[in-house]
Order: C-alpha cells, then structure tokens, then sequence
C-alpha cells in the first residue's frame, strides 16, 4: 500500500517542502500553505508513523528521517517526482505503466525488492533485497526517435550518483553502468514507453541498481556499491539520481556531451550484436538520439541497438 492514501496530496508534498526548508509553527504553516491547523496536524502525525523524528516545542523541525521511503526520498528532494514506495513488487516498470495507462506523470516508484524484475528483451533482472529500483514515469513533449536520450540521461544521471558515492564508474554503450576496477554491472536501465509515430504519450525509464547486496546474490559478471565502495544511503542515492535525471531531460546536446565523458566505450574495439547483424570494430562516438558510430574495416557503421561487448585491442 503506498504512503499516500486518505491524504491530501498537495498539502503532503507542501508540509514536506516547507519543513525541509527550516522550522515553522503549526499555525505559520497552516498560513503559509492556505490550509488549517487541523490538516498540518494531521500530516505531522502521518509523518512521524512514517518514522520521521519532528520535535515541535519550538516550531516543527525534523530531527531525523528514516533511512527510506516515499516521504524519506521527498523530503528535500529538488525534482518535481511524486514518489512512491513498495516494500516488494513483482516489477517497478510494471507498476509504473499502470500509472503511466491511468494518466499519470512524474511518478518514481522504489521497491526495496523485485520479484519479476525485468531486463532488455525480456531478460529477468536478479532483484534481491538492498538494492535499487526505481521507475520513473515522464509524459514528455518528444516523438518516439528521441526517447533513446532519456536512457542515455539516465545512464549519466546514476553513473554521476555512484562517483558521489565512491565507485568508479563508467557508460558501456548503450545502457549498461560498469565498474571500471572490476569490470562488474552495477547498473541495468530498461525504458518503455507508448505512443504514435509522431507523439510519445508516456515513457518508464527503469533502474536497476545493485546497492547494498552481495555479488553471491547477483548473476555472474556483476557487482555492486556495497563489492566496490560500501553501502550506499539509497534515500540520498535515490534522489541525486532523480535531481541529475530531471536536471539532463530535454537537453540533448548536454545528454550526449555527459555521456561521451562518462563512457567507457568509446574508442574501444567493440563487438555490437544488433537486430541485423553482428558489426566488430572501433567505437568512435555517439550521435542523437543514442546511435554508436562503429568503424569496421569496410565502413563507418551506425548503431541503434543491440548488446555491446569490448574487445581486446588486436
Ligand atoms: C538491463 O537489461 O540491463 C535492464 C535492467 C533494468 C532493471 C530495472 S530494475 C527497475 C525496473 N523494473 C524492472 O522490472 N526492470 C527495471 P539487460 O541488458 O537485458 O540485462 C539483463 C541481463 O543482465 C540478464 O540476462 C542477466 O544476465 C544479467 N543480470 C540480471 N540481473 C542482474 C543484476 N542485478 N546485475 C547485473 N546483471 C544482471
């Protein structure tokens, strides 16, 4: 059940704001917020049964938050995302289409735990307990070509997250964050999103974040923060991830610069299993809306999709 149900959404979010910002009394909120005494009451309470810590003698003011949550990644959050929590799901993606079906915008849901987390191509997502998985749902102005740029900012957005957090991390074309110690995938993006030929009607860009959980819990071949760097606080993480996100959407020329400083593709020998083919050679750059430009032997060859491995130099 999410956290918001029976209340006010706006006067939620607005007693949020206003108590991240500093103390204020019942009544300078009540004034602040247009709304009465008894409604900030009724939202101080439901935010202490969140776990939120609020001594009021002198003003409200927030004396510790809990670790995660819906209200715990709001809470001095500077993104326009609704959020909300699950302690398990089948699937963040799944529950986010349905919102995303039934009108929604802006939305980030979190579970602490997948039980049908999906990858590309219908791949399964290994999801244990600790880590990251987070959807978020857009309805943004775009055509159905530029979306790739969304996973592209996605993948800037966690890999800046995960340097704040100690791990040295980098881009592999076009979706996957990797440790550049170790080699292990720390991250896995999956978008799906819904419209016609010149119009998208709503976009889920999922993340997948192996945080604090043990690689013994994860498929061969990955690794996580807690492996790289130690635990990670996720209501931090999860909102600089957020901030980075919303901060790159809608610009694709600052997506794109970011990416190619993040990469570790680029200039790479890469092998590239597409649709149509396998193409094997150097990966020079990357165009909009997310195309690998690959140097063969013949040819310059551009890539939309596919799985991306790097070769040794030969
Ligand atoms: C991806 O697919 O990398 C996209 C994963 C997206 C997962 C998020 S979690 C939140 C949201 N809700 C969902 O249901 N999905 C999204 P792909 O490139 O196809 O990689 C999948 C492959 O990576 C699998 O076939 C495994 O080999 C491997 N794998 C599975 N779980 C993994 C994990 N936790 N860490 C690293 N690799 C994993």
């Amino acid at each position: 059940m999410s956290e918001r149900e029976g209340v006010d959404e706006d006067t939620r979010r607005a007693v949020l704001d206003a108590l991240a910002t500093g103390p204020a009394t019942g009544p300078e909120l009540a004034e602040r917020l247009g709304v009465s005494r008894a409604a900030v009451w009724k939202r101080i309470e439901a935010l202490r049964d969140a776990g939120f810590e609020i001594r009021g003698d002198d003003g409200y003011r927030v004396t510790s938050v809990p670790a995660y949550g819906a209200a715990a990644v709001e809470f001095g959050l500077e993104a326009p995302y609704r959020v909300e929590y699950h302690d398990a799901l089948p699937s963040t993606n799944a529950r986010a289409r349905e919102l995303a079906k039934a009108g929604e915008d802006r939305v980030a849901v979190l579970a602490d735990e997948q039980t049908g987390g999906r990858g590309r191509l219908d791949r399964g997502w290994n999801s244990p307990s600790g880590g990251i998985y987070l959807s978020v749902v857009l309805r943004p102005e775009i055509t159905p070509r530029e979306a790739p740029l969304l996973t592209l900012a996605a993948a800037v957005a966690t890999t800046r997250a995960l340097r704040e957090a100690g791990v040295d991390a980098g881009i592999k074309w076009p979706n996957d964050v990797l440790s550049r110690e170790t080699g292990g995938k720390l991250v896995g993006i999956l978008t799906e999103m819904e419209g016609e030929a010149d119009r998208v009607s709503w976009v889920v860009v999922g993340f997948g974040v192996n945080a604090n959980v043990d690689p013994a819990d994860l498929p061969e071949g990955a690794t996580s923060v807690r492996a790289e760097a130690g635990d990670v606080d996720r209501r931090v993480f999860v909102q600089r991830v957020l901030e980075e996100f919303d901060a790159l959407r809608g610009e694709p020329d600052a997506i794109l610069d970011a990416w190619r400083e993040l990469a570790i593709t680029l200039g790479e020998r890469v092998r590239v299993e597409t649709p149509t083919g396998e193409v094997i050679g150097r990966a020079l750059d990357v165009e909009a809306p997310g195309r690998l430009v690959v140097e063969t032997d013949e040819d310059e060859v551009r890539v939309h999709a596919g799985d991306c491995e790097h070769l040794r130099p030969v």
